[in-house]
């Protein structure tokens, strides 16, 4: 029998949860208890309003992508469905492989009908009938639950040829990866499921024009369409009146290293990064915080007062990117720390492009050296490094390269790692 789920969830039963209200306590592998949790009523509502009618909720409800960039999802969606060539195509990003990011696995493997409810929903407004649910390759127990889910939909008529009667036509494939971080970026996915290098293209066009197979395509991160649901339920003003004005609706985070509580964390936005640690007891002798992963940045002991918002974090000098919250101690050698996460980079560049694939290189090499100095900076170190960077930021084509130096950046000036 499959091992009982070790969902790291602790507010798991809080009545003031919404993206978690059924994580731990409803039965995932129940599609009778799924509805009986209030599943399939925003399905239900979307129909009732049809597919304009549904983007215009996501948009007044401020819906932001969840990934990391934050792109408005309302914006893709109707650049989307109004693209005059066919098929349209839906992908759920459910790649995640963001250092120190687990919600989207906590969401797939706790709540999985409510992944299959919101792609449904999103393929409806945008003219989509064939979804791709492209999941990481390490994520076993939610390929098992999300399987089970869509058979069982399938076997509902809620998913297939006539969704809920209403002679609209939707089916999911689920797509693994095979572990290679690059694939979480949008192109390199399209790649992926086409069944070529896991390489981005440049964009433009961006995938609402071009995307799966040269189609016009959505693609949205898993707890981005997860917030789909609770638009639908509870009405775009109501959503939208959590949070800030500028960040709406409740975020999860991920909150891990040294704190007694780690987990998963759902907050509404513009809580503090302080009130979101002390939920998760962090422990004495607080270091540094990485915020938003390795394409994040770290933040001081001093800084805890920064609004978890896209807004706040920015005007802070730093970024929410997927929800990362790692905790470090002074127990933490930061230069062999700061060396882990250049391997990272160096290990999952594609090596398509100059700047990313060299400069991962000379980036891993000069910490190396300096970590091997036990931590002190020769003459010449920081400023090759920064130079690296510079290159890597500006001249990169996706993601990864603009973004492999953040870390390392935030360090030097924030946190004066080799000082
Ligand atoms: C139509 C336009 N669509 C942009 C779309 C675009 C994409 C979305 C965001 O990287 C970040 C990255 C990681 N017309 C458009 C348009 N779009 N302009 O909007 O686009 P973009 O290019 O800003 O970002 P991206 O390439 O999707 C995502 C950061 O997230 N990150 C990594 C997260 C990892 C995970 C995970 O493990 N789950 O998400 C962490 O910070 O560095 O900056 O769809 O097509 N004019
Ligand atoms: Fe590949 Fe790095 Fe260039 Fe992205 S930036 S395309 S990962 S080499």
């Amino acid at each position: 029998a499959e091992p009982a789920p070790a969902l790291a969830v602790p507010q798991a039963g809080d009545p003031a949860l919404t993206l978690l209200e059924r994580v731990g306590t409803a039965d995932p592998t129940s599609l009778d208890d799924y509805r009986a949790h209030g599943g399939y009523t925003a399905l239900r509502r979307a129909f009732a309003l049809g597919p304009a009618g549904v983007i215009r909720e996501v948009t007044d409800a401020g819906l932001v992508g969840r990934g990391g960039a934050a792109f408005p999802t309302g914006r893709k969606w109707q650049a989307t469905a109004a693209q005059p060539d066919h098929p349209h195509y839906l992908v759920c990003n459910a790649d995640e492989s963001e250092p120190g990011t687990f919600k989207d696995r906590v969401l797939m493997e706790g709540d999985p009908y409510a992944l299959v409810e919101a792609m449904t929903i999103a393929a409806y407004a945008t003219g989509a009938h064939k979804g791709y649910l492209y999941l990481r390759g390490e994520y076993p127990r939610a390929l098992t639950r999300l399987t089970h889910a869509i058979a069982q939909a399938r076997n509902r008529g809620l998913l297939g040829d006539d969704v809920l009667g209403q002679g609209y036509a939707f089916d999911i494939e689920i797509r693994r990866g095979a572990g290679a971080y690059i694939c979480g970026e949008e192109t390199a996915l399209f790649n992926s499921i086409e069944g070529y290098r896991g390489e981005p293209r440049s964009k433009p066009p961006f995938p609402v024009e071009k995307g799966l197979f040269g189609k016009p395509t959505v693609e949205n991160n898993v707890e981005t369409l997860v917030n789909v649901l609770p638009i639908l339920t509870m009405g775009a003003p109501a959503y939208a009146a959590i949070g800030t004005a500028a960040s709406t609706g409740p975020k999860l985070y991920c909150v891990s290293g040294s704190v007694d509580r780690p987990g998963v964390y759902e907050l509404p936005f513009g809580a503090t990064l302080g009130e979101l640690l002390t939920l998760a007891q962090v422990r004495a002798g607080l270091r540094a915080v990485l915020l938003g992963g390795a394409a994040g940045g770290f933040v001081r002991p001093d800084e805890l007062d920064i609004p978890l918002t896209f807004e706040g974090t920015r005007q802070a000098g730093t970024t929410l990117g997927s929800g990362v919250v790692m905790a470090f101690d002074d127990t933490v050698p930061l230069p062999r720390l700061l060396l882990r996460i250049a391997e990272f980079f160096r290990d999952e560049s594609c090596g398509q492009c100059v700047p990313c694939r060299v400069g991962t290189v000379r980036q891993e090499e000069a910490l190396r050296r300096i970590a091997d100095r036990t931590g002190a900076a020769a003459a010449g170190d920081i400023d090759l490094l920064r130079e690296v960077g510079r290159a890597m930021r500006d001249a990169s084509i996706c993601g990864l390269g603009q973004t492999a130096w953040n870390a390392v950046e935030s360090a030097i000036d924030r946190l004066g790692a080799y000082e």
